[in-house]
């Protein structure tokens, strides 16, 4: 991994509201497959426009439930890792500082309140609630598998994960809280997400058209790399510490 420059720790330092946008990488470490990773990624065997979608759904609601059932349990047995930690710390130093914080999240496993982040604004939903697609109803799942695939709601209704899939609108309470804080922010990291899925790609653009430095860290290049002011190449889980103890110590 490559040395951190000073400049990040002291941008990180006098930043007064700071915005985090996490996707897939920020888990990889935690054991949960990315969506593109072309060797390992979970869509190496499947195809997300299969899965992803409500006409997926409509299809076969018992293949793509079971696919979704799974995840949430493999999730379950994954734990936050050093990338988790260091921005539940961030969260906790700029509090005391009286700075702003927001953490915005495309996961959906939950790995980011596991490391005891209290505020995150969760774009895309996740895998641990279930929405009957009759009445509307939402229910946390959190023991063992389904015993029917796909689970049934108390009213007779199918339900399906309450996630965000393709073509469907963003939660817009979330949409519109990660927006105004994008806007507002005088520093903006884009940490391990491929930055190719909208409207959540389309953020850094929001917080670059007002002025905002912008640090991402990706394991590789991505399209915002040439237009952040720094882009770290390297694993978040090792980064992310690294970059808060440089700019607040241990
Ligand atoms: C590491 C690492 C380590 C690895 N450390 N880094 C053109 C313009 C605008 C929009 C569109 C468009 N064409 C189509 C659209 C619409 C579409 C879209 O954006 N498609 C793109 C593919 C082009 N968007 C939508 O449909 C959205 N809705 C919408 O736009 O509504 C309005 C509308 C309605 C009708 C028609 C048109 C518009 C909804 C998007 C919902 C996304 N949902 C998913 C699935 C969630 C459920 C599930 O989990 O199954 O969300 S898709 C998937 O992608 C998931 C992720 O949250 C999301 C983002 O992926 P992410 O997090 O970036 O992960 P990866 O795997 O892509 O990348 C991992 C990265 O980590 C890589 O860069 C690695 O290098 C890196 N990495 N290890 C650091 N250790
Ligand atoms: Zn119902």
């Amino acid at each position: 991994m490559e040395a951190l420059d000073e400049q990040i720790f002291a941008a990180l330092r006098s930043a007064e509201r700071v915005v985090a946008l996490t996707g897939a990488g920020v888990s990889a470490e935690s054991g949960i497959p990315t969506f593109r990773d072309a060797m390992t990624g979970m869509w190496a065997k499947y195809d997300p426009a299969e899965l992803a979608t409500s006409e997926a759904f409509g299809r076969d609601a018992e293949r793509v439930s079971r696919w979704y059932d799974e995840r949430r349990c493999n999730v379950a047995a994954c734990k936050p890792n050093g990338g988790h930690m260091a921005l539940a710390r961030l969260e906790q130093i700029l509090g005391r500082r009286r700075k702003q914080f927001t953490l915005i999240t495309q996961n959906v496993d939950r790995l980011h309140q596991a490391a005891r982040s209290r505020d995150v604004i969760e774009l895309h939903g996740t895998l641990w609630v279930w929405r009957c697609v009759r009445c509307g109803t939402e229910t946390e799942e959190r023991g063992g598998a389904f015993e029917v695939y796909p689970p049934h709601c108390s009213c007779g209704g199918v339900k399906r994960p309450a996630v965000v899939w393709f073509g469907e609108s963003l939660p817009m309470a979330a949409m519109r809280r990660a927006q105004d804080a994008a806007a507002g922010c005088d520093l903006f990291l884009s940490l391990g997400t491929s930055s190719i899925v909208y409207p959540a790609a389309g953020l850094v653009d929001v917080a670059l058209r007002n002025r905002a430095m912008v640090v991402e860290v990706n394991a590789e290049e991505t399209p915002i790399s040439a237009r952040a002011h720094w882009s770290i190449r390297g694993k978040t889980g090792e980064v992310l510490p690294r970059i808060v103890e440089g700019a607040f110590g241990i």
